[in-house]
């Protein structure tokens, strides 16, 4: 199996709440690899270009300004799989549906503040890695 990248972002409501190194620590612990991260403050524009799926949905208003309302830590993680190990760990978007043991089914209840965003494919993984990292971070 060839290794993947894939993008991962730990929400302002994971990062306030204190869980950072707990969830590094659930993926280092599998036995991925954090290849870069950062912590930053998103844009707007930056934001609108994330979600840009959800564009016109009733929630992308507040799923905009929530993402934008504090820093979040991006991250870009290696392994075997990786895209769909992760969505596992991260668990349903829903917290109420994710089973206990997931992120998500541990840390959230609130399905617009669910702690933790995992890109869902290999050509979203490269396209939300670009919005937050450059080649030479990689
Ligand atoms: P996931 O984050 O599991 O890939 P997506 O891509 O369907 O889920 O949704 C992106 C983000 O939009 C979710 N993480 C969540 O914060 C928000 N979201 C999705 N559906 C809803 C909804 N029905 N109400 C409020 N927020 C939602």
């Amino acid at each position: 199996m060839v290794a993947q990248r894939t993008f991962v972002m730990i929400k302002p409501d994971g990062v306030k709440r204190g869980l950072i190194g707990e969830i590094i620590s659930r993926f280092e612990k599998r036995g991925l690899k954090i290849v870069s991260l950062k912590m930053v403050k998103m844009s707007r524009d930056t934001a609108e270009k994330l979600y840009e799926e959800h564009k016109g949905k009733s929630f992308f208003e507040e799923l905009v300004n929530y993402v934008t309302s504090g820093p979040v830590v991006c991250m870009v993680i290696e392994g075997d799989d990786v895209v769909q190990v992760i969505r596992r760990m991260i668990g349903n978007t829903d917290p109420k549906e994710a089973p206990p043991g997931t992120i998500r089914g541990d840390y959230a209840l609130s399905k617009s503040e669910n702690v933790i965003h995992a890109s869902d494919s290999i050509e979203k993984a490269q396209r939300e890695m670009s919005l937050f990292f450059d080649k030479s971070d990689l």
